[in-house]
C-alpha cells in the first residue's frame, strides 16, 4: 500500500490525523509504534529521527511527512474526499489553518503539559508550569466559548483540519481540566465532535489503551 502511517492509537496528535483519514475513508497501512520498546523506537527513528509521531510515508512518491498538520494538508491536497479538510475557498482555508494552530498550541500543548507532569517522578514535578498550563487552557476555553456562538465547527460551518486538531485535544483536556459544565457552547461543540463518526471510531480504537492514562497524583 502506498501510504504507511507510523502512529499510536492512544496518542493525541496521531488521533488528529486518524480523524482525517477516517473522515474521507483514505486507506493506509498502519505501523503502530511503541516508543517504550527500544526496537520499535529505533525502527521509527530510522524513518524520522525526532521519533515523534504521527509520520506519514508515501512510498509511491518516496516522501516522508512528519507533523500532524502537514500530514493532513498532504491528504487534503493529494487524496481529496467529500470532507474538504482544507477548504478550497482561501478565506475559509485561512480560518481552518488559524484554528488548527489555536487548538494545537493553546489546547493540545497545555493539556499535554498537565498529563506529562503526572508521568514525572514526584520530586521532578513542575507545579508552576502546570498552573500556567491550566491558566492557558482557561483562556482558550473562554475564547472557544465566544467563537462557538456563531459556528458549528471550529472554523465555521464545515468540518475541517481544525476539527481534527480540536477533537483529541479537547477529549483529553476534558479529563485533566474539565470545561463542559462551565462552558455550554464549548460543551455542545465537544458533543458534536464525539458524535462525528470519524472521531468516534478513533475513540473506540483507543479504548484498549485507556489504562495508560495517568491519574492525578495525590496531593501532599
Ligand atoms: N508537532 C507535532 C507533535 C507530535 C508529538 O508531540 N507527538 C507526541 C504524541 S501525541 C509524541 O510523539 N510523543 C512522544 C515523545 O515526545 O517522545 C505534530 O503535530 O505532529
Amino acid at each position: 500500500m502506498a501510504l504507511k502511517l507510523y502512529y499510536h492509537p492512544f496518542a493525541s496528535f496521531c488521533q488528529k490525523v486518524l480523524t482525517a483519514f477516517y473522515e474521507n475513508g483514505i486507506a493506509f497501512e498502519p505501523v503502530v509504534v511503541d516508543l517504550g520498546n527500544p526496537e520499535s523506537r529505533a525502527a521509527f527513528a530510522a524513518v524520522w529521527p525526532l521519533a515523534k509521531f504521527p509520520v506519514l510515508r508515501d512510498e509511491a512518491r518516496g516522501l516522508t511527512i512528519p507533523e500532524s498538520t502537514t500530514v493532513i494538508e498532504y491528504l487534503a491536497q493529494n487524496f481529496p474526499g467529500t470532507t474538504q479538510l482544507v477548504p478550497s475557498d482561501p478565506d475559509l482555508a485561512l480560518q481552518a489553518r488559524l484554528w488548527d494552530r489555536f487548538y494545537d498550541n493553546y489546547v493540545e500543548h497545555p493539556m499535554q503539559k498537565i498529563v506529562g507532569d503526572r508521568l514525572r517522578p514526584a520530586d521532578r514535578r513542575d507545579p508552576h508550569g502546570v498552573a500556567e498550563a491550566r491558566a492557558l487552557l482557561d483562556s482558550a476555553y473562554r475564547i472557544i466559548e465566544t467563537e462557538m456562538a456563531a459556528k458549528t465547527w471550529a472554523a465555521g460551518e464545515a468540518f475541517t483540519l481544525a476539527d481534527c486538531a480540536a477533537a483529541p485535544g479537547l477529549f483529553y483536556a476534558e479529563l485533566v481540566h474539565p470545561f463542559a459544565e462551565r462552558h455550554p457552547r464549548l460543551g455542545a461543540y465537544f458533543e458534536r465532535l464525539m458524535a462525528r463518526p470519524s472521531f468516534a471510531r478513533v475513540v473506540e480504537e483507543a479504548k484498549p489503551y485507556r489504562h495508560f492514562f495517568p491519574q492525578e497524583p495525590a496531593a501532599g
